[in-house]
């Protein structure tokens, strides 16, 4: 159907950009980001021939672009679909808007971690200033789209880094529909009040600018919902539609639980060089009995990476026949390592690794083996197969697509998910076995409640969470998002036209 909003130009908004141009001793080459996020938009971009509009990253992306900063991709030799719309920030800006307000502000503030919480005036100013400069870009394109005729396009922005784009364009782009997904947990209003005076007012006023604001879970909605009724003077809101109206425009808030390529992952860790990789791994690691736990995170204090060592280390002191029974496999890749309490984290993660290696360790067993390497897909879902047990801990985390990816890699149905009950994935999957990672104690006897589960029940519980995970993927929550999109443009056309008679 034409006018549908699955058939319109998706101008999309987010920070890392899906192809990135960088220059090596061999000249300039291309790279993709590894995430299924990329994955599942790119589809949808090339098939509505839109425009991508994200932070030029790459050292070769501005000598790729043309001067107003657009790139056709896919690059030749394929064949081009869609532009994607690059933005330029300096060291000033990256420090200021990334590193600085989103990343040490609304990170910290979103996961309730607030001791890591570092607000400066000059950094809010940069944050303000990039958004207004990816709010002009997309401007630029909604108006060359239209110049070019077809129809409108929608505007889907993403994340916590973007949160005031959408206000701003609704200002200067009238009558174009404006949705935001919202990628990490929202705080309830005491939390966010926690910013200065006007700080937490202008982020409300700015994703209201959108008619749909959607969420990984209904708490992250409501919690919304509530910060605009408390902390943003003059809105109303309606608990039961999950609606806000502030100066005379009415946001629909709404949770689509994010997923992966399920299929994707499946395939990967089904190849054939799949099961000699997983022989090889329960070879070296989980032989004569033995249990292979993993667990695979970027580096951040929101993924609880030093609870889950101290679970383990409680583990093997209070049982120690426990030693030498189970290894763990602890891929940790750093990120945002720029900034202090990341650089902290990752000094804590290996002083705490090597001291439980050094204690418990033998001449033929290493209870943590602690890998830091980024790995290709296919290595991390042969990683998955292996396991016995996952552990994943967050102390907070949005959704979490690591226990979804280990789901749909277990095609054994030999392994535990172990889960932190802080999740978004742990209010939707059901067969975790659920822990609190700031109870010790009670990490503790879940780990040993997944190592002892026998069997069979190991195979009922996997078996569930795969069939409920082969009906939820990514592709699923792009159509429920564009259904939603779709439904609400139809809504607003039906309320504008004129009374039959
Ligand atoms: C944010 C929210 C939400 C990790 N190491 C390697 C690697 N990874 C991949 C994993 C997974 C991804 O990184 C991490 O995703 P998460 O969902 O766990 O966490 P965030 O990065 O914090 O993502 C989160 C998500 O957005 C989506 O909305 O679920 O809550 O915080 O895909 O596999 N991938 C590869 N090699 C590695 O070494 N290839």
């Amino acid at each position: 159907m034409e006018s549908s909003a699955s058939a319109r130009p998706v101008i999309l908004l987010s920070n890392r950009e899906p192809y990135e141009h960088v220059r090596t001793p061999a000249g300039v080459t291309l790279r993709r980001p590894p995430g299924g996020l990329v994955s599942a938009l790119d589809p949808t971009l090339r098939r509505t021939h839109g425009v991508w509009v994200a932070w030029g990253s790459g050292s070769a992306d501005r000598e790729t672009a043309d001067a107003a900063g657009r790139v056709a991709v896919p690059p030749p030799p394929a064949e081009p679909m869609y532009t994607l719309r690059r933005v330029w920030l300096d060291a000033a800006d990256v420090e200021g808007y990334y590193l600085g307000f989103a990343n040490s502000v609304l990170w910290p503030l979103c996961h309730l971690l607030i001791h890591h919480l570092q607000f400066r005036d000059e950094e809010w100013a940069r944050y303000q200033r990039v958004n207004e400069r990816f709010a002009a870009a997309a401007r630029e394109e909604v108006s060359r789209l239209r110049r070019a005729g077809g129809p409108d396009p929608t505007v889907w922005i993403h994340d916590y880094h973007l949160a005031l784009a959408a206000a701003s364009l609704r200002g200067t782009v009238p009558g174009i529909f404006i949705h935001q997904f919202w990628h990490i947990p929202f705080p309830p209003p005491e939390i966010l009040h926690l910013l200065p005076y006007g700080v937490s007012e202008a982020l409300l006023r700015g994703l209201l600018g959108n008619d749909l604001l959607a969420f990984h879970t209904d708490r992250y909605a409501v919690n919304f919902l509530e910060c605009a009724a408390q902390l943003l003077p003059g809105t109303t809101v309606d608990r039961g539609n999950l609606t806000v109206q502030y100066a005379g425009h009415v946001t629909s808030l709404a949770a689509f639980p994010i997923s992966i390529d399920v299929h994707r992952f499946e395939s990967l860790a089904a190849d054939a060089s799949a099961a000699m990789a997983v022989s090889d791994l329960r070879r070296r690691y989980a032989s004569d009995g033995r249990q292979l736990g993993v667990s695979v995170d970027r580096v951040d204090y929101t993924k609880g990476i030093p609870e889950r060592l101290r679970a383990l280390d409680l583990l093997w002191e209070r049982a120690p026949e426990l030693r030498g029974r189970v290894t763990m496999l602890v891929v940790a890749v750093p990120s945002r390592t720029e900034l202090p309490p990341y650089q902290a984290l990752e000094e804590e993660i290996l002083q705490t690794v090597e001291a439980i290696n050094l204690r418990y360790g033998t001449s033929t067993w290493t209870p943590i083996v602690y890998l830091t390497e980024s790995m290709p897909p296919s290595a991390l879902a042969s990683i998955y197969r292996a396991a016995d047990l996952c552990l994943v801990s967050s102390l907070q985390d949005g959704m979490n697509l690591v226990a979804k990816e280990f789901i749909a890699c277990q095609i054994d149905e030999r392994g535990v998910l172990v889960l932190s009950r802080f999740t978004g994935a742990a209010e939707e999957i059901d067969g975790a076995v659920l822990v609190n990672p700031f109870n010790v104690d009670g990490f503790v006897k879940g780990i040993l409640a997944a190592l002892e589960m026998p069997a069979a029940e190991r195979a009922r519980r996997m078996h569930a969470m795969r069939e409920q995970l082969r009906l939820a993927t990514v592709f699923d929550w792009l159509n429920a998002v564009m259904a939603r999109v779709d439904a609400m443009m139809g809504t607003a056309v039906l309320a504008d036209a004129p009374a039959r008679p």
